[in-house]
């Protein structure tokens, strides 16, 4: 008999024996492990995600291994992190109810989540490639993001649990140095891990060159590492929601950290935003104006859902250290006017941080679907050049970029003659 506190990475072979106790599994599945199915179906970076179905239902075994699936064991990575992720989807499920799957089961010893089976759910990423709309998308991720920032922030936790909170999450560490170095840093110069097509040599060249560029990623950086403001979801890409066609839910938060609130927003639009430049590759020209125009209202729908959630929570439940009602509502002073501008922080951080991610996700380690799938390398540099100059003009013009409707019209008019 194994000894079960030792870590053992598992197999569709072994698990049905490995786990056939689990009681929560049991009552998901049917009692018989010998008669469940077994698929590993992850195809992330980091972890083995199984699809384990039964005669009376189906459930996901997501498993860390001691590396970074996408390098190998040359690349070792703690086995904590699903214990963090594990964390984050507690407090998630709090802050936003229905916003990420359920957990059923945590193993810290196997670094192991049993969680239920989003069934009909695809990567949001997949859809967007195959023109697939969802209902509600832009109004049900800003809410997400909204409630998660506020309510793991000094403006709603109270302060010791807030800097417990803070201390339990600067324990993913690990995880956070991946974002420091392959996001904010790689993109910039020539780094081992990087990679890029050749087709835009010239784009590249000039953007290592640009020290204004490279001080303002450096400066981003510096809110990364040190604004411990909220818990953050700290990978929310396209790959890291599910949906439906009218279900959305938000997974893998595997690199949660305490980092500004600017952060999950400018990554979820960034991915938006590259799926938007993307499109001419993957749309027939009668479709293109119409799907590209619907990612459009998704980011408008996003950034609006953010503010008004945000503000909605501000007014109605601003309980932590920060912007106390003594200053402003006892004082008959409108509370509006401090939110406004805590708003137009988050949003320059966001558009900085949006920027960061369309250039990393080009340039260094982990590139997205959105352009590696194009088989035209030609054609993939012209949309590749689109994305890293308008991702360079979210980061130096971010002081400038007033609302919305401005940074959609950097979206759709910056073009690679530009530069
Ligand atoms: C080595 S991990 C590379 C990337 O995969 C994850 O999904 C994160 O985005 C990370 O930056
Ligand atoms: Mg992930």
């Amino acid at each position: 008999m194994k000894n079960p506190s030792i870590y053992e990475p598992l197999t569709p072979e072994r698990l049905p024996s490995r786990l056939g106790n689990l009681e929560v599994l049991n009552n998901c599945l049917g009692d018989s492990s010998d008669r469940w199915k077994v698929e590993e179906i992850g195809d992330g970076n980091l972890n083995l995600v199984f699809l384990v179905k039964g005669p009376k239902g189906a459930a996901i075994v997501k498993q860390a291994l001691p590396y970074v699936r996408l390098v190998g064991d040359s690349w070792p990575l703690p086995l904590n992190r699903a214990f963090f992720e594990y964390q984050a989807l507690i407090r998630q499920a709090n802050r936003d109810p229905g916003s990420v799957p359920e957990v059923l089961h945590f193993d810290k010893d196997q670094a192991l989540i049993v969680m239920e089976f989003l069934d009909q759910h695809v990567i949001l990423r997949n859809m967007l490639i195959a023109g697939t709309y969802v209902k509600n998308l832009g109004t049900r991720l800003g809410a997400f993001i909204a409630r998660t920032a506020f309510r793991g922030s000094d403006l709603s936790l109270p302060i010791i649990e807030r800097k417990n909170e803070t201390k339990l999450f600067l324990g993913n560490h690990a995880l956070c140095n991946i974002t420091e170095s392959l996001v904010f840093t790689d993109p910039y110069y020539d780094a081992e891990l990087n990679s890029h097509n050749s087709a835009v040599d010239g784009v590249v060249k000039k953007l290592r060159q640009n020290i204004k560029l490279k001080t303002e990623a450096q400066l981003l950086l510096t809110k990364f590492v040190a604004n411990s403001e909220t818990l953050l979801h700290g990978d929310l890409h396209t790959g890291s929601v599910m949906c439906t066609e009218d279900s959305i839910r938000v997974i893998d938060p595997e690199f949660a950290t305490y980092g500004p609130m600017g952060f999950d927003l400018g990554m979820m639009l960034a991915n938006l935003v590259m799926a938007y430049i993307s499109q001419p590759a993957h749309r027939k020209p009668e479709d293109l104006s119409s799907y590209q125009g619907w990612i459009l209202t998704v980011m408008k729908d996003l950034v609006a859902a953010f503010q008004e959630e945000f503000s909605k929570l501000w007014h109605s439940e601003r309980q932590g250290v920060l912007f106390p009602k003594s200053l402003f509502e006892d004082q008959e002073q409108a509370a509006s006017i401090p939110l406004q501008a805590k708003q137009r922080a988050i949003w320059e951080d966001a558009l900085g941080f949006c920027g960061i991610e369309m250039h990393r996700r080009t340039l260094s380690l982990a590139h997205n679907a959105d352009f590696e799938s194009i088989e035209d390398s030609i054609f993939r540099g012209k949309l590749e050049a689109q994305n890293l100059l308008t991702g360079s003009r979210l980061i130096l013009e971010r002081p400038y970029i007033a609302d919305c409707n401005a940074f959609l019209s950097i979206i759709q008019s910056t073009k690679e003659e530009d530069q």
